[in-house]
C-alpha cells in the first residue's frame, strides 16, 4: 500500500539496526515490508521488482559525508544521494536505508536483508570477490585523528608499525582495519570501536593514540569537536573509492545501474551532489571499479 507519509520510515528488520528511512516523499507501508523480511528477497529480476514495488533497500552506515541519517530519519549522504538519483532514472521512486556496521554490509546483502550497499564501502580485492560494484562515484583518502599537535607524530602506517606502543582505533571489518592488517600491524595495536564518535571518545580517553578513518569523515566529526587534529591523507594507505554494491545474482540490475550511472555522471546534478558533500567529482573521472578492485586486502 502506497501512502504519502513523512520522509521517515522505520524499518525493523530482525538482526539489523533499528533505523531505516526513506529518502523520498512516497513510501509503502514499510513496517509490513520489514516485518515480512526482505523487501525484494532473492528476486531473479531485482530491477523489475524494485520498479513494481516502488522502492529498493540500501545498507548504510550513517557516517557523514558518505552516509547520513537526519534526526527525522531522512537518509542522505553522498552515496545514498547518488543512488537515489540513478534509481529514479531507472524508474525506482524510493530508496529505504537500513543502518548496519560495515562488517555486516556484504553478509546482509547476500542474506537479502537489503538489496544494495551505498555507504562508501571501499573497493578492495576481498570485497570485489563477493559483490558486484558499480563504477566508482568517489575516490577517497584515509587520515588519522590524533590529540592536538599529534604528539606521537602518527602520520603513516609505517610509523604505527615502527612503534609497537602505538594503539590505533579502527572499525571492525572496516577498510582501515584491513590496511593495518595488510601492513602486519598486530591486533594488539588495534583498538576496535563501533563508529566515528566512539573512535574520538577512545582518543580522548587515551585508549588509543590515533583513530584511522576516511579524511572527510574525520573532518565531519571535527566540525562538532575541536579537541583533535586530522592528519593529512595517509600516503601509505592504498588509494581507493566506492560506488554501489550489488549481489552477484543481480547482474542484470548491476548492468542497468552502471549504464544509467555513466549517463548521470555527465550531468551537473552529479557534480552538485559530490560538491555538496565535500567530494571533488573530477577526481573520480576515468577511475574504474576494475582498477580499484586491485587494491589489496
Ligand atoms: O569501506 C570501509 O570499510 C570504510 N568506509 C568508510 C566510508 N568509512 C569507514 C569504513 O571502514
Amino acid at each position: 500500500m502506497k501512502g504519502n507519509i513523512s520522509r521517515r520510515n522505520l524499518l525493523r528488520g530482525a538482526g539489523v539496526a533499528a533505523l531505516g528511512a526513506s529518502v523520498a516523499g512516497w513510501a509503502t507501508g514499510c513496517a509490513s515490508v520489514a516485518a515480512g523480511g526482505p523487501a525484494s528477497g532473492a528476486a531473479s529480476n531485482l530491477l523489475e521488482l524494485a520498479k513494481t514495488q516502488g522502492f529498493i533497500r540500501v545498507g548504510i552506515a550513517n557516517e557523514p559525508p558518505y552516509t547520513q541519517v537526519d534526526a527525522d530519519g531522512t537518509v542522505t549522504g553522498c552515496e545514498p544521494d547518488v543512488l537515489r538519483a540513478v534509481c529514479k532514472r531507472l524508474g525506482i521512486d524510493e530508496v529505504q536505508g537500513i543502518i548496519t556496521p560495515y562488517e555486516s554490509m556484504i553478509p546482509g546483502l547476500n542474506a537479502n536483508r537489503w538489496d544494495v550497499i551505498a555507504a562508501g564501502l571501499f573497493m578492495k580485492e576481498s570485497r570485489c570477490a563477493q559483490v558486484l560494484y558499480s563504477e566508482p562515484v568517489i575516490v577517497s583518502t584515509e587520515s588519522f585523528a590524533t590529540p592536538k599537535g599529534n604528539p606521537k607524530a602518527i602520520t603513516s602506517v609505517a610509523a604505527v608499525l615502527a612503534d609497537p606502543s602505538l594503539r590505533i582505533a579502527v572499525l571492525p571489518g572496516g577498510f582501515e582495519e584491513g590496511v593495518l592488517k595488510s601492513a602486519n600491524v598486530p591486533a594488539s595495536q588495534q583498538v576496535k570501536i563501533n563508529d566515528g564518535r566512539s573512535g574520538i571518545e577512545a582518543l580522548k580517553a587515551n585508549r588509543a593514540d590515533a583513530f584511522m578513518l576516511p579524511t572527510l569523515s574525520l573532518k565531519a566529526l571535527a566540525k562538532d569537536d575541536s579537541s583533535f587534529d586530522v592528519s593529512k591523507p595517509v600516503d601509505d594507505a592504498p588509494r581507493t573509492g566506492s560506488g554501489a554494491a550489488f549481489r552477484q545474482s543481480d547482474a542484470a540490475f548491476h548492468e542497468a545501474y552502471n549504464k544509467e550511472l555513466a549517463a548521470f555522471k555527465k550531468t551537473p546534478e552529479f557534480t552538485e551532489i559530490l560538491t555538496k558533500w565535500g567530494f571533488d567529482a573530477s577526481v573520480v573521472e576515468g577511475v574504474t571499479a576494475q582498477e580499484l578492485c586491485k587494491t589489496a586486502g
